[in-house]
């Protein structure tokens, strides 16, 4: 055993994330503010574990105050949420603002400030107005772009001088992977031509909101939340790698090459278009996303992603998926959390720390998700009552070291957000698996209980130092 004693660069931002919609609850919301995650639970509700969804959530809405106390309590920095757009609007037409809930987040903001806790927010966390989908088709109109950078220049006019972190989206493009690509979501929908078209529109999207944002000569930074998917090939030989640098084309590249270097990597474009994928983008939309590279970018990083190459030759009958390129992988003896199905091995954080540097120019980042989900939790509880959850100080021990060890090699990576302060709502999942560094007590009233981990976070934000021992073969 080695034992470590790490301290964390000046300034590091030690956080955590969640969203409006996993966290608000619908009170106060109208009728026609419904979002597409709202209109998910409304028309499928079966597919949400034991009914639970958006609807009531952690009610943050009403308990922020309760809330952000216990945001001090655990010792965070930041906070990252979302400003939920489908009910920051009345009327997305004609960009009428709802000044209900406009005064609420200012109050969340307010709140926060005053309590020492700088927040963040992305612009869109899956939320998406249904109305929006259901008149317009989402992001496949060049509409709601422009109707998305409207709501983001109202957003930026009220809170931009009191919040100095902004993202576009969290995440941009999972719910088109979900719905188009592989029809396994509401509206269950397949259709590989749209999910490029909606992948585009959000990058399109992010670029005029930098765009705006800095014209307007904002004094903060602005970027976008990404779920790059550190992905190994099975082997080193030419067939599996090839699987590998395909899957990340399709997954990765997809969105971090538009957000960072501007551009679509010309390799991904001739797939597509060897595919029939035809997503038409304009010479003027490719020279505003050529123009408009993030300030800086989030990484939520969970699990390694394993691939080798496809085990079949891909059905002719069948509509193009990138699947046509890979198969997934699974590492035999590898470590799991089976609650959520996810492999852990934290020195992914290191490699995609090291691929930030020496691929896209060690851009500024964070590592803004990163956390561990266990189903049936309370049985981790002591005689008191609280969760003694020593398997997520492990777990978030064991990547922050590897992020130290990044940060000491040249990584510019600026802090780590938890997912999650409290335990909130996962699509479908809902409340199976708990995330926070806070209980929400769903047999007592959603009461909060910090967990032993919200304890031990206290401790690491103050002393800003690592203590953790690992085995000696461990690197
Ligand atoms: C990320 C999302 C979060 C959160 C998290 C945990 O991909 O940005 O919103 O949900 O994953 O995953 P899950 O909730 O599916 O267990």
């Amino acid at each position: 055993m080695t034992q470590y004693a790490m301290k964390f660069p000046e300034g590091f931002i030690l956080g955590a994330a969640a969203s409006a919609w996993q966290t608000e609850g619908w009170s106060g919301k109208k009728d026609s503010q419904d979002s597409y995650i709202d209109a998910w639970y409304k028309n499928d509700r079966k597919v949400w574990h034991n009914g639970y969804g958006p609807a009531v959530a952690t009610d943050f809405y009403n308990r922020y105050v309760e809330d952000i106390d216990l945001m001090q309590v655990v010792g965070l920095t930041h906070y990252r949420s979302s400003i939920n757009w489908s009910r920051f609007m009345l009327d997305y037409e004609q960009g009428i603002v709802d000044e209900e809930y406009a005064g609420y987040v200012d109050k969340v903001i307010d709140t926060m400030l005053a309590k020492g806790i700088e927040p963040m927010f992305c612009l869109e966390h899956y939320e998406l107005p249904a109305y929006l989908l259901e008149h317009y088709g989402g992001w496949s109109s060049p509409k709601v772009v422009d109707m998305f950078v409207h709501y983001a220049e109202e957003v930026f006019k009220r809170y931009a001088h009191k919040v100095k972190y902004w993202f576009s989206f969290n995440e941009p493009i999972v719910v088109q992977t979900r719905v188009y690509l592989d029809a396994i979501r509401y509206p269950y929908e397949q259709d590989t031509n749209k999910w490029m078209v909606w992948n585009h529109a959000k990058n399109l999207a992010t670029a005029k909101i930098v765009k705006a944002y800095r014209e307007h000569g904002y004094d903060g930074k602005i970027g976008v939340v990404l779920n790059p998917e550190v992905t190994y090939p099975r082997s080193s030989a030419v067939h599996d790698k090839r699987a590998a640098e395909i899957y990340d084309l399709f997954y990765n590249r997809v969105f971090l090459d538009p957000a960072i270097k501007g551009e679509y990597p010309a390799e991904l474009l001739t797939l597509l278009r060897g595919n029939g994928i035809d997503f038409a983008p304009t010479e003027e939309d490719l020279a505003i996303i050529k123009h408009n590279t993030v300030d800086f970018i989030g990484a939520n990083l969970y699990y390694p992603h394993r691939v080798k190459a496809p085990e079949a030759e891909w059905p002719t009958h069948v509509p193009f998926h990138p699947k046509k390129y890979f198969s997934g992988f699974d590492l035999p003896g590898r470590e799991m959390n089976f609650s959520r199905g996810w492999e852990i091995d934290p020195a992914i954080v290191y490699d995609m720390a090291m691929r930030i540097k020496n691929e896209y120019g060690n851009i500024e980042w964070i590592l803004s998700e990163n956390g561990m989900g266990i189903e049936n939790e309370a049985e981790f509880k002591d005689e008191e009552g609280q969760i003694q959850d020593d398997y997520r100080i492990d777990f978030i021990s064991r990547h922050l070291f590897h992020l130290l060890r990044a940060i000491e090699d040249g990584a510019n990576c600026r802090g780590y957000m938890l997912w999650a302060f409290t335990d909130n709502v996962s699509p479908m999942n809902a409340f199976k698996n708990r995330y926070g560094l806070v209980e929400i007590d769903l047999e007592d009233n959603r009461n909060r209980r910090v967990k032993k981990s919200g304890q031990w976070y206290k401790t690491l934000s103050e002393t800003r130092c690592l203590d953790i021992d690992l085995d000696d073969e461990y690197r």
